[in-house]
């Protein structure tokens, strides 16, 4: 039986399985990375649902997993060394399944490398770019008057898609004919901006031909539906 005793979080969200990964999450762009990748793999795990809405990252137990009070985060019961392991940050958590299942990162190392290259620009570019683009145009930010802001992040979310553009020509994934951790990180990013953002014309959307082929693709995978509905909110 898994110790969690080092762990407080698992004194405010309880684990009914505790041989099983615990997941601490909220399906939004940055949760369901790693909901999808828990699925696409197959390893047991329960998920709890941290309420972002409610503040529930900034208290005291799940700030003792993740200091950053943010969700995705994770508490394998059989860490690598045998010892249970908390890890946070999506992409961090995207690496460690895939080396510890050994799916969906390339073997060879320069595929390896290229993979987490394009994982890497999801983390430092895409996502808080297209997080701030959705903060101007459709949360708090849409009240500001100067404009700067919002066409800021818009600019630089349009060229960001252009880049993912250019590297899906003549490639169904981002790493060619295999799929990689780089489009899971990448999928819910893009589902998001043209969906619940409702971003698709500000940043020509209609104008791309790969990305949305490559978007529909991936939402055709079982374990995307699956995962992207994980945690289920109340
Ligand atoms: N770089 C982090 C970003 C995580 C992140 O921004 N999570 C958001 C939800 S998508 C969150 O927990 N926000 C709660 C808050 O800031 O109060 C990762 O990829 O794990």
């Amino acid at each position: 039986m898994a110790d969690f005793s080092a762990f407080p979080i698992a004194r405010r969200w309880p684990a009914s399985h505790p041989d099983r990964l615990q997941l601490y999450s909220l399906p939004t762009p940055n949760g369901v990375k790693v909901s999808i990748m828990l699925e696409e793999i197959g390893l047991p795990y329960e998920p709890h649902l941290i309420d972002i809405g409610k503040n529930e990252t900034w208290t005291e137990e799940f700030l003792s997993l993740n200091p950053n009070g943010k969700i995705p985060a994770i508490i394998d019961p059989n860490g690598l060394d045998g010892k249970p392991l908390g890890l946070f940050e999506s992409g961090a958590i995207l690496l460690y399944l895939a080396e510890k299942s050994g799916q969906l990162l390339p073997g060879n190392p320069a595929l390896r490398y290229e993979t987490i290259q394009w994982v890497f620009f999801q983390m430092a570019a895409v996502g808080p770019m297209f997080g701030q683009l959705g903060f101007f145009h459709k949360f708090a930010g849409r009240e500001i008057e100067d404009k700067r802001p919002l066409e800021r992040y818009r600019a630089e979310s349009k060229r960001l898609l252009r880049v993912l553009e250019k590297r899906l020509e003549g490639r169904q994934w981002v790493m060619g004919d295999e799929y990689t951790i780089a489009d899971i990180s990448l999928l819910g990013w893009v589902r998001n901006l043209i969906g619940f953002y409702g971003a698709g014309e500000l940043v020509g959307y209609d104008t791309l031909k790969n990305v949305p082929t490559w978007l529909d693709r991936g939402l055709d995978r079982p374990a995307v539906q699956r995962g992207l509905e994980i945690p289920k909110r109340t």
